[in-house]
């Protein structure tokens, strides 16, 4: 009984794709339970792909969460977060592109669906949001011809987890039946129950000080803002976090820092209390911010 249960299991890959701001990584979070993608209310908010492993008694599902695809590529940052998500359509099992049907339709999703039919995986149109677009407050009108391009098509909440557990049978549906467990690499413990952070311990802690930039700043100065941590210190009682946000001008450098101090301050003691929350351990965050014209020129490769 055991055994066979064992063999049915499902292993396989699925990628979250879809224009900025749709709901890509909040999905992620919600199907992991746990925050493994930074979300805010502004586009571009993911600058790299985020894999994930989601486990259960049905098999594997390996999550790639990416940065929204943008139409007019106007900066570095751009460029590469197209190049990212596109990188990732390769060899997956299903594709998951999520739209947001409380906005229009415009021509980020064509670009994004230019890149869906170059794909033979299977593919799933997600229509997000549903909590917040009902009745005549929703464009689903706009999105609904791309319905005939899917395999299955599903309405969700990723913010309230409407629908989630639906989704997730419906990746599994879609999955091959494999006889073997994939070899998902060494960024993975997947014996272990818990969903791994498939990220250095800095690029993570330094994800989550960004998110809290984003969240205390006034909209243009987040592009213009990267965070480096330069040092985590494991001490008796306390962790000492040293990190720098960095940041392209002196005008942006004032801003973050903000009067008195008050901006730098609010981002830092936010980003602590998650950590805190996450680690379950007291943290020390040094925050300073420097600026530097070129560190988009800088970002390599992973
Ligand atoms: N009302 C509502 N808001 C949502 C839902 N899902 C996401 N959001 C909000 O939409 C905004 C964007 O969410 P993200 O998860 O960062 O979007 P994303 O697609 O990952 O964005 P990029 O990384 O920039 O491509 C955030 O403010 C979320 O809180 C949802 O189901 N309902
Ligand atoms: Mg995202």
């Amino acid at each position: 009984m055991e055994k066979n249960k064992t063999s049915a299991k499902k292993y396989g890959k699925a990628i979250i794709i879809g224009r900025p701001n749709t709901g890509k990584s909040t999905l992620i979070n919600t199907i992991m339970s746990q925050k493994v993608s930074i979300t805010s209310p502004l586009p571009q908010t993911t600058r790299r792909n985020i894999p994930v492993i989601y486990k259960d008694e049905r098999g594997e599902i390996y999550f790639v969460d990416t940065p929204g695809l943008v139409a007019n590529v106007k900066d570095l940052i751009g460029k590469r977060v197209n190049t990212e998500a596109s990188k990732s359509i390769g060899k997956t099992d299903v594709i998951v592109m999520v739209v947001d049907i409380s906005r229009e339709k415009n021509e980020e999703e064509n670009k994004v669906i230019g890149l869906v039919r170059r794909s033979k995986a299977k593919k799933i149109l997600v229509y997000n949001k549903i909590d917040k677009a009902v009745g005549s407050k929703d464009h689903l009108a706009e999105y609904n011809y791309l319905e005939e391009e899917f395999d299955k098509v599903i309405g969700i909440s990723a913010i309230k987890g409407k629908n989630v557990k639906g989704l997730i049978k419906l990746i599994f549906d879609l999955i091959p039946a494999r006889k073997k467990r994939i070899d998902w690499g060494d960024d993975f413990n997947v014996e272990d129950s818990k969903p791994v952070i498939p990220m250095e311990s800095k690029e993570y802690v330094g994800e989550i000080i960004r998110e809290k930039a984003y969240l205390f700043l006034r909209e243009e100065v987040p592009y213009s803002l990267t965070v480096n941590v330069d040092e985590i210190q494991e001490k008796k009682d306390i962790i000492v976090i040293k990190a720098s946000i960095i940041t392209t001008a002196d005008r942006y450098k004032k801003m973050i820092i903000g009067r008195g101090g008050r901006k730098i301050k609010e981002i830092g003691y936010n980003a602590r209390k998650e950590l805190e929350l996450m680690s379950q351990r007291k943290i020390f965050l040094d925050l300073t911010v420097i600026v530097d014209r070129h560190w988009p020129e800088r970002i390599v490769e992973r």
